[in-house]
């Protein structure tokens, strides 16, 4: 089969345009933004791993919180907050995660003062390029599912998430 120039000039749009979409990879519900939801790969005895966004925004003047999340490879989502106290890093439970109107922050794996969600009993290991669904609970814009790729961080260590 030949292709005219038009038509190859076209494919290559198309071809361009899916690989920009999949590599943005962000979800949006009501004002929020959840830009790139990832897990770290988890070893066969790990039972916990962490689920980061690139960043989290409010668009919106409204303040916002996420409540919950919830995904079938765990038995239980945390969310967690990981500060520095002195020279040890903590990290603890929190209720909620507020999100101030016209807000965003970052919620990567690299933070050493932020916000990630914990998986507590994963049912299988996460393996790289693996993906799986997460639902978010805001309590204005309600719920929203992401779908969260498993990957190795391309720079920057992950967390050791012992508790
Ligand atoms: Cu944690």
């Amino acid at each position: 089969m030949r292709f005219t120039k038009l038509q190859f000039l076209f494919w290559f749009a198309v071809a361009l345009l899916t690989s920009q979409l999949a590599l943005a990879h962000d979800f949006k519900v009501g004002d929020l933004t959840i830009d790139h939801p990832y897990a770290t790969p988890t070893v066969p005895a790990q039972s916990t791993g962490a689920v980061y966004f690139r960043t989290l925004r409010n668009r919106g003047s409204a303040p916002d919180k996420l409540l919950s999340a919830r995904s079938s490879v765990a038995n239980r989502v945390g969310l967690h907050r990981m500060q520095m106290e002195g020279e040890v890093m903590r990290m603890r439970e929190v209720p909620y995660i507020d999100m101030p109107g016209k807000s965003e922050f970052r919620m990567g794996h690299a933070s050493t003062d932020g916000y990630h969600l914990m998986l507590e009993g994963l049912k299988a290991p996460l393996k790289d390029g693996d993906s799986f669904p997460l639902t978010l609970r805001f309590e204005r814009a309600g719920e929203r599912t992401v779908q969260v790729h498993v990957q190795t961080p391309r720079k920057g260590a992950a967390h050791e998430h012992k508790h």
